[in-house]
Formats: structure tokens, sequence, C-alpha cells
């Protein structure tokens, strides 16, 4: 993702990243953590506020924003995820900042009209990457909404959730075998800097060490 962000730097646009999943997987946590490790590594991120649906969703999206200090586009509650996507990529271009986050509302991959409206924002405003974010303590059920997400809308990448509460972290070798997309990083706690880039080495020396302890950040 990095790298991505440098070469579209070098074409003077911004890094469009929308994020998508079910309800509740960590999506705007991810976000605020990103926000995060991206200002720290001298970009300026700003967040698109599209979970327009759920009750809360834009006060707490916006608490993240506040926290890290980046700027956050948002609209009524109700109002078109994807114009607030489109206004953010926009706000982006126009003050030369480097990535759009696109925060969007959990849904399940069974409602039809909510996958729908997901495709809508994807195609209004055209990001770079769509990545799933799944709860890896799901395990096979994450493996199979990613399926679902990547057949509607064909995700690029994904990032799981909670690895610290998951022992082996078993759940990414899976999602990455049947979509065939990269695991880009692994939410490893509630705090902004409880993020990893994956590392492929590390999963393996955790899947087959014998200790059964919670996986531990190590830097
Ligand atoms: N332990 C742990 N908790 C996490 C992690 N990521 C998110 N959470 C927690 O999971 C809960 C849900 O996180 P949200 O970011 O609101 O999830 P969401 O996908 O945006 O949820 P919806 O918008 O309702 O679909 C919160 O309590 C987070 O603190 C993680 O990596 N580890
Ligand atoms: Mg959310």
């Amino acid at each position: 993702m990095t790298e991505m962000i440098e070469e579209k730097k070098a074409k003077g646009e911004p890094l469009v990243v929308m994020f998508v999943g079910i309800n509740g997987t960590g999506k705007t946590t991810t976000i605020g953590k990103l926000a995060n490790y991206y200002l720290k590594k001298g970009y300026e991120p700003v967040i698109a506020a599209s979970d327009t649906f759920r009750a809360g969703a834009i006060e707490q999206v916006t608490h993240h924003a506040d926290n890290v200090g980046v700027k956050i586009i948002k609209h009524q509650k109700g109002s078109d995820p994807a114009a607030v996507a489109y206004d953010a990529v926009e706000h982006a271009k126009a003050k030369g900042k480097e990535l759009v986050l696109i925060d969007t509302a959990g849904r399940m991959q069974t409602n039809t009209n909510l996958m729908d409206e997901m495709k809508k924002i994807k195609r209004v405003s055209k990001p770079d990457l769509v990545v799933f974010v799944g709860d890896a303590l799901t395990g096979n059920d994450a493996t199979e909404q990613a399926v679902k997400f990547n057949e509607a809308i064909d995700v690029d990448g994904v990032i799981l959730t909670k690895a610290d509460a998951d022992s082996k972290g078993g759940a990414s070798l899976s999602i990455g075998y049947v979509i065939q997309k990269p695991i880009l990083f692994l939410g490893m706690g509630q705090g902004y800097d409880d993020i990893k880039e994956y590392d492929a080495d590390w999963m393996l020396n955790q899947l087959f060490s014998d200790d059964e302890e919670e996986m531990e950040v190590k830097e």
C-alpha cells in the first residue's frame, strides 16, 4: 500500500482506498489506525465518512479522525455514501493529500440492496484499492464473506482484525488462499498503534510455534 501511495503521489494523485465488510469487523477502527500509521510516515490522509447508515457511525469516525488529527469529509446521516466518498477524493486532489480512506457501513453479503449500494460507492469514487476487512476470530465465516464480497465488488486485498485474540492466525492463510488476494495488515488491538504490516514469515512462525500464547506485536 505504501508503494502504491508513492506511485500515485508521483502522478500528483491520492491513493483512494475503500474498506468493506460485514457489521462490526473493525473497518472504522482500522481506518483510524491507518490514518495514524500513514500520518506518522509523513503522508496526509483524509477520511470519508461514507457509513451514513448506522446510527452514531459518523460521530464514531469523526472521533477517530479528531484523535489522530486528520480531516474528515462528512454529510448528514442518511445521505448518499457515494457522494461523501466523491467529495473526499475531490478534497484530497484539491489539497494535495496523498491518501483517501473511505469508511463504509457494515453489510451482510446476503443483503442485495446494501451490496448494490456498495458497488455504487465504488463506481463513483473509483478507488485504487478495495480492502475487505475480516474478523480473524470468525475463521471460516470470514473466508466465506471474503468470497462473496470478492464476487460482488472485486476485492484487492484483505485486512484481518482482532488477530491479537486469535492465537494462531490461521484465518489469514485460508482467506488469502481462497480469494488469491494479499493480506495487507493485521489488526492487533483497539489502540491506534495496534496495526502491523502483514509479514508472511512472522505468520509462519506463529502457525508452527508450539506455544498457544496470544500473538504479541513485535516491531
Ligand atoms: N481486540 C481487537 N478489537 C478490535 C480490533 N479492531 C477493531 N476492534 C474492535 O471491534 C469493535 C468494532 O469495531 P468497528 O471499527 O466499529 O467495526 P466496524 O466494522 O466499523 O463496524 P460497523 O461499522 O458497525 O460495521 C470495536 O469495539 C473495536 O474496538 C482489533 O484488531 N483487535
Ligand atoms: Mg464502522
